[in-house]
């Protein structure tokens, strides 16, 4: 009884080596092709069609709910795009593929983020955020993600190529900028050519949460405005 399995022929005792066995045994090669085909097809899809882009991360409150990564013949100008694509049929929360990054050459500018997104059946919205944050804070000094504010400028259902814009200070005491796409609930989006430009202050700005500024100077100590 202190013998190796049955299918260890050869006296292999680990399961690692039954495994091995198993596959490579002539009688089991039509069984085991009928079942690993299919999954190595779509393997083969993902590695070749599928890659996740460099320096972007992966967030949001269901992000387990999404495929995020690059797909490849899908951008503007048919090169990559980034994508987005739910796998639960209903979904009740949100993911983003997200960048972190230093401030340093917008501080005390005015900042548009610019990008170009596309969607496929998205149920509830899409859009891209862009958020200005202050370290040890927890508060952002800007934020805006085209939903939640006062005018509504998210995408949804079905549409081609739309450019999207976003304006916010970013302060002196900004420490890091996060931004990115995010889909909320079902459907798939893509994402291209991202662009960070200066602007004067004559462009509005777009956020929808301007919180915990530091006033220029002592302002208002005599509560007349
Ligand atoms: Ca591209």
């Amino acid at each position: 009884m202190n013998g190796p399995p049955a299918k260890c022929a050869n006296g292999l005792k680990n399961s690692k080596g039954c495994l091995a066995l198993l596959i490579e045994t002539p009688s089991m090669k039509m069984k085991t092709k009928f079942l690993f085909a299919p999954l190595v097809a779509a393997l083969f899809i993902l590695l070749t069609a599928f890659d996740f882009p460099s320096d972007w991360i992966i967030g949001g409150s269901k992000y387990k709910c999404y495929y995020m990564g690059t797909e490849k013949g899908a951008g503007r100008d048919g090169k990559n795009a980034a994508t987005l694509l739910s796998v639960n049929k209903k979904i009740n929360g949100f993911g983003t593929l997200m960048q972190n990054s230093l401030p340093d050459k917008f501080l005390g500018k005015r900042v548009r983020m610019t990008g170009y997104m596309k969607t496929a059946d998205v149920k509830e919205w899409a859009g891209l955020w862009f958020r200005v944050d202050q370290q040890f804070t927890g508060q952002a000094l800007g934020f805006d993600n085209m939903h939640d504010g006062s005018s509504d400028r998210s995408l949804g259902g079905t549409k081609d190529w739309t450019r999207c814009e976003l304006v916010l200070d970013v302060p002196l005491s900004a420490s890091n900028l996060a931004y990115g796409a995010l889909l909320q609930g079902t459907g798939q989006i893509w994402l291209d050519d991202i662009n960070f430009e200066i602007v004067d202050k004559s462009i509005p700005v777009t956020c929808i949460q301007d919180g915990f500024m530091p006033l220029l100077e002592p302002t208002n100590l005599d509560f007349e405005k």
